[in-house]
């Protein structure tokens, strides 16, 4: 019999979990449930968001985060249904997300793992139909089982994840993630409802011809930082900027390239959230032969002291990203201590 006339439709999610489960000797399936229940939550909101301009879900809600960004309606549902899966799961005893000011403490003090998460990243271009995404670390808890979660359950440095990734809602939705054993990626089967992998063992270029960052802001950038756009300028570089980091990073990753949020006058420490913006996005581009700074040292050993403590992004293909050393500027660590120390230090 002709077997292309039933070709195999490929490796679910729930299949390469379990084939992949062997690499964690002492799994007992939780990490596995986890990563199901985020898959299921990325299912849900790309249901809202493909149908987000037919039930008036594109709008802002003209409240504020935590941030002091404006609210969509999509960052809310978003937000509501991430939380809600991982309660559900019963595997999170804790969440932090960029919508919520404090720890989401789950009940589930029998859970042993705790989520950071940026449930609608890019939300601004919702209305105009742009790729955005959820970015997501996973960590194991330090407290003991079976007692409330505690800051220090969320407060881990970025060597601590035990997996990240991301759900993009591009042109097709797909989950990208590692667990530290490589990153891959599946592509959303909507007629099937399920994740296929699609794209096995990810490997960002160690080169790239993409730059993407906000040249809008290039007269607020330090000067080492504006002379290193003007370089790419002179080597002819191409310029990608969607303004939603997940669709950027995604296309850097598959393409090359490297993706650039410097300081500026607005955000001094950049705009990016270090917890779960910077760290499991530089969890899943190291992962794939890449890298992620801050311009002086790896995002992964940045050391946490605020819940929404921002930081300068400098991330992708590795050899762009080693050949930015910026010079440390006097106090800036101090800088950033002090603007740490303003947003929900841990006590
Ligand atoms: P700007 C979206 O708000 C976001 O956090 C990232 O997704 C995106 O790369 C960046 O901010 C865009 O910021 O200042 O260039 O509009």
């Amino acid at each position: 019999m002709n077997e292309n006339l039933a070709l195999p439709v490929g490796t679910t999610l729930d299949r390469f979990i379990k084939q992949k489960q062997v690499d964690f000797p002492f799994a007992t399936g939780e990490l596995s449930q986890l990563l199901r229940d985020i898959a299921l939550a990325g299912k849900i909101i790309n249901r809202e968001i493909n149908r987000a301009g037919l039930i008036d879900l594109t709008t802002s809600l003209g409240t504020q985060n935590v941030q002091g960004e404006c609210q969509q309606k999509l960052d809310v549902v978003a937000n509501i249904r991430f939380v809600r899966a991982l309660k559900n799961g019963g595997e999170v005893c804790a969440v932090i997300s960029e919508e919520d000011d404090e720890m989401i403490d789950t009940g589930n003090h029998h859970g042993r793992y705790v989520v950071a998460m940026d449930p609608l990243d890019g939300s601004s271009n919702i209305d105009a139909n742009v790729s955005i995404g959820t970015i997501f670390s996973i960590y194991r808890r330090v407290t003991p089982v079976g007692t409330p979660p505690g800051l220090e359950d969320v407060m881990q440095p970025g060597t601590r994840q035990v997996a990240a990734g991301y759900v993009l809602y591009g042109s097709s939705t797909m989950l990208v993630y590692t667990t530290g054993h490589g990153v891959n990626g599946f592509t959303y089967e909507h007629s099937l409802g399920e994740f296929f992998l699609s794209h096995p063992n990810m490997r960002i270029p160690q080169t790239g011809t993409v730059y993407s960052v906000n040249e809008g802001y290039f007269h607020d950038f330090e000067p080492d930082v504006r002379e290193l756009v003007e370089s790419y300028r002179v080597r002819r570089m191409t310029a990608r900027y969607i303004g939603s980091l997940v669709g950027d990073f995604h296309r850097n990753l598959v393409k090359g390239g490297i993706y650039l949020y410097p300081p500026t006058r607005k955000d001094i420490n950049g705009k990016l959230r270090l917890l779960y913006e910077c760290y499991p996005l530089a969890f899943v581009v190291e992962q794939a032969g890449g890298l992620a700074t801050d311009g002086h040292r790896r995002i992964l050993d940045i050391a946490p002291q605020a819940l929404h403590q921002r930081t300068p992004l400098y991330i992708g293909s590795r050899e762009l990203v080693e050949e930015i050393r910026l010079e440390e500027k006097i106090g800036q660590g101090k800088a950033n201590g002090e603007k740490a120390r303003t947003e929900k230090v841990l006590a």
